[in-house]
């Protein structure tokens, strides 16, 4: 899969995509990504990429020139052009799911209080990450890649795929132990160290369903 995004921030992206899974997916040429700074597209000596908001108000407006430039630039018939926005549709496992699928993906993350209205045209969907405040749509754009990475089929190894099945099918995960069996005063579950196969299932489907009842009713729903 190939992902690219538009950013005016292109150093928030090196870190969090440079470690772990997706470095793996990375260089095992499972994922192509490209970062690009949204100044590459302006003319003038600025490098300008907003403006003030028409009709007053708080805060500077990214024109659209540069990203409609970059997205005909990056983009073609076959690419999903993805835009971080506050105001976008919650982004779901099942959303992650769905962008795996795609060959090309180009996001647009935003900053300051967003996009000119008109760049709309170009995309063919607008996710937040959720119900909370940031300072611009990188974190966004790299919790998108993020979870879309871990299901480009090939980049989970076998062990890591397994483990995942049994959680993503909407209940949260039973609770896990290592060694050492009593630490500090608190001990392990006896049935954990019985080996009674059986019984560990069913003490882990039932511990995930308690924990999910408690903590996450809405998603028994
Ligand atoms: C997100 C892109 C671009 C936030 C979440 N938050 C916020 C916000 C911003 C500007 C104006 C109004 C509200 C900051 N911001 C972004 C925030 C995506 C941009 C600027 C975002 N998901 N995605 N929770």
């Amino acid at each position: 899969m190939k992902i690219d995004v538009l950013t005016l921030f292109p150093e928030m992206f090196s870190g969090p995509l440079d470690v772990s899974i997706v470095a793996r997916a990375r260089k095992a040429g499972l994922l192509d990504l490209r970062i690009h700074n949204l100044r590459d597209w302006t003319h003038d000596r600025h490098k300008t990429v907003d403006d003030r908001p028409f009709g007053g108000g708080p805060g500077m407006v990214l024109k659209p020139e540069p990203i409609f430039e970059a997205v005909e630039a990056l983009a073609d018939e076959s690419t999903r052009v993805v835009m971080m926005t506050p105001t976008g549709r919650m982004f779901t496992q099942a959303i992650a799911r769905d962008l795996a699928q795609r060959q090309h993906l180009l996001l647009l993350s935003g900053s300051y209080e967003g996009f000119d209205e008109r760049i709309r045209v170009l995309v063919q969907d607008e996710l937040s990450i959720g119900d909370y405040v940031l300072t611009n749509g990188g974190l966004p754009a790299m919790v998108v890649i993020d979870a879309v990475t871990r299901l480009i089929p090939g980049v989970l190894g076998d062990d890591e795929s397994a483990a995942d099945e049994s959680f993503s099918c909407g209940a949260l995960e039973y609770p896990h132990y290592t060694r050492p069996a009593e630490f500090r005063g608190m001990k392990v579950p006896e049935v954990l160290l019985s080996g009674h196969h059986a019984e560990i299932e069913k003490w882990r489907r039932e511990q995930a369903a308690l924990r999910t009842k408690e903590r996450r009713p809405d998603l028994l729903k």
